[in-house]
């Protein structure tokens, strides 16, 4: 059948530079929590995928040292618990930790939480980790801390972590399983000796899971992190993700190993390959039966700064803060203008979502006419705030969402090289696009607030269908409309037809 095209190209810029059960989706809908949990993750952008997409975070590089090995990781690289490869460009001290975080959060009133993450592991360095904390909470009571840990020294911290009002914990719990554990842990440093073997990682694991219960009786909330690790771990996360929830873990993160022999990392130099993004959806997907899985992700460096899908860190070089002068009271004001403004919006989409879906659910047979399609996953340029605000050639990630029947649910990422970034890289804007395309593959439309023609020609030669018709528009709201264009417009196969082999 041939796809017909929804609308037509912008003007030409070659050469510039949840499962969820109602229509539209439920990402931002934390209703259903209690009211202080709702309280703690509304604006949190790991712990909320609603939030992600208007607040920010940060982390401050304070952490040097860990106290474990993992085999993907390189200590010349960020910490892979909650970070992709990528030298941390600066370790700070505390007391320039806590003025870049202050700098920060003024010029981004998006700001929510600062986090640490590394590039070691914080509570192996808990004087720099807490005094970091201390100076934040005495000048910017109104952001939240979080940290990010292997959980080796965890249960000896969480009198502290509590006494700072650390309300955000996240553990990096690969397995539960010490023969496992073996294969991923070399060695621990451990009661002053270095451990290796099932032994180390019995050790580990008991304390990353006496430490998710002790924070979780003081109300502390707990993600968990799993790197997954096809051949060693992958078969084994089901488990962990069911162990996890019953010790009252809030959220389980399923990340996909990255490997590769340039980051001189044990998996990397012996060819330990990462999960295909099917293998990951599907473990997610496995993993949700069980408790909520995070999806959005970025695997972020231990220096980053910004809004999830942006790294605004190289804003930021302490050489030029040093000497800023900074007044945090009106900072804070700031913030809370700004944040107040993000509630209002949230809620006045929240509000437009709800009616949207009950009229259309009450006027249009919307469950019947879209049960007999196949699910169809769509790409997404946005820049944050909900809503689709990214040229084509300026995006550098995709959101990708699917929409069918039971209504939007989003999947994860997919990053970029970024099409168009300026008249300095014209000459590779074509192989740009081509892998650009090339990430994209396996969606059958791609959202975004314009897009010049030679993109959209080639996007349609690959079978991908530019939208650009929805710009500022809401996300989901825009993927089930055009979802309900295609069925329409007769550019998707009856799912019926498909599946008796007709079509
Ligand atoms: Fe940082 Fe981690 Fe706190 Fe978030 S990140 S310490 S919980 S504030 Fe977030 Fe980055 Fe993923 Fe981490 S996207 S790597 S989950
Ligand atoms: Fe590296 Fe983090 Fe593992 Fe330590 S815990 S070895 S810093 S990935």
């Amino acid at each position: 059948m041939e796809l017909k095209v929804i609308n037509q190209p912008a003007a030409s810029c070659t050469t510039g530079r949840c499962p969820t059960k109602d229509p539209v989706g439920t990402s931002d809908h934390l209703s259903p929590l209690p009211g202080r949990v709702l309280e703690k993750v509304n604006n949190h952008p790991c712990f909320s995928e609603g939030a992600h997409h208007y607040y920010a975070r940060m982390h401050v590089a304070v952490a040097p040292a860990c106290n474990i090995q993992c085999h993907y990781c390189n200590r010349k690289f960020d910490c892979a618990n909650e970070s992709r490869p990528g030298v941390v460009s600066e370790l700070l001290d505390p007391d320039q930790a806590v003025k870049k975080a202050l700098a920060v959060a003024a010029e981004i009133p998006q700001t929510s939480v600062v986090g640490i993450a590394g590039p070691g592991d914080p509570l192996a360095n808990p004087e720099r980790t807490f005094s970091t904390f201390r100076g934040l909470k005495k000048h910017a009571p109104d952001i939240k801390l979080c940290v990010s840990t292997n959980g080796l020294q965890l249960p000896q911290h969480v009198d502290e972590l509590v006494k700072h009002n650390i309300g955000h914990v996240t553990i990096t719990i690969n397995c539960i399983d010490p023969a496992i554990g073996a294969r991923i842990y070399p060695w621990i440093f451990w009661d002053h000796q270095r451990l290796r073997g099932e032994k180390a990682a019995r050790i580990l694991i008991d304390q990353q899971l006496k430490g998710l219960e002790m924070l979780v009786q003081r109300d502390v909330l707990v993600k968990v992190n799993s790197v997954m690790i096809p051949g060693i771990n992958d078969q084994h996360l089901k488990e962990v993700s069911r162990v996890v929830r019953a010790k009252g873990a809030f959220l389980h993160n399923i990340m996909p190993l990255i490997a590769r022999p340039e980051h001189g990392t044990y998996y990397g130099l012996t060819g330990q390959r990462g999960p295909t993004e099917a293998e990951l959806i599907a473990l997610q997907e496995t993993c949700s039966g069980n408790m909520k899985v995070m999806r959005h992700c970025r695997q972020c460096r231990a220096d980053a700064v910004g809004l999830l899908g942006e790294d605004r860190g190289a804003e930021f070089a302490m050489d030029e803060l040093e000497n800023k002068e900074l007044d945090y009271k009106i900072a804070m004001e700031k913030r809370a203008v700004v944040h107040e403004v993000i509630e209002r919006q949230r809620t006045k989409q929240r509000q437009t979502r709800l009616i949207n879906g009950f009229l259309k659910s009450e006027l249009t047979p919307l469950r019947y006419k879209t049960s007999m399609y196949a699910p169809v996953r769509m790409a997404v340029a946005t820049r944050g705030e909900n809503v689709i605000n990214e040229h084509f050639g300026q995006a550098r990630e995709f959101l990708i969402y699917e929409a069918s029947s039971d209504g939007v649910r989003f999947l994860g990422y997919r990053k970029t090289d970024l099409y168009c970034s300026g008249p300095d890289s014209c000459g590779d804007s074509a192989t740009a696009l081509r892998n650009t395309i090339r990430t994209l593959q396996g969606c059958k439309v791609v959202l975004c607030a314009k897009i010049g023609f030679e993109p959209w020609s080639e996007l349609e030669a690959a079978g991908i269908l530019p939208n650009g018709e929805h710009a500022m528009e809401p996300i989901e709201e825009a993927v089930m409309e055009v979802y309900r264009e295609l069925i329409e417009k007769g550019a998707l196969s009856p799912r019926d037809a498909l599946y008796k082999g007709i079509i």
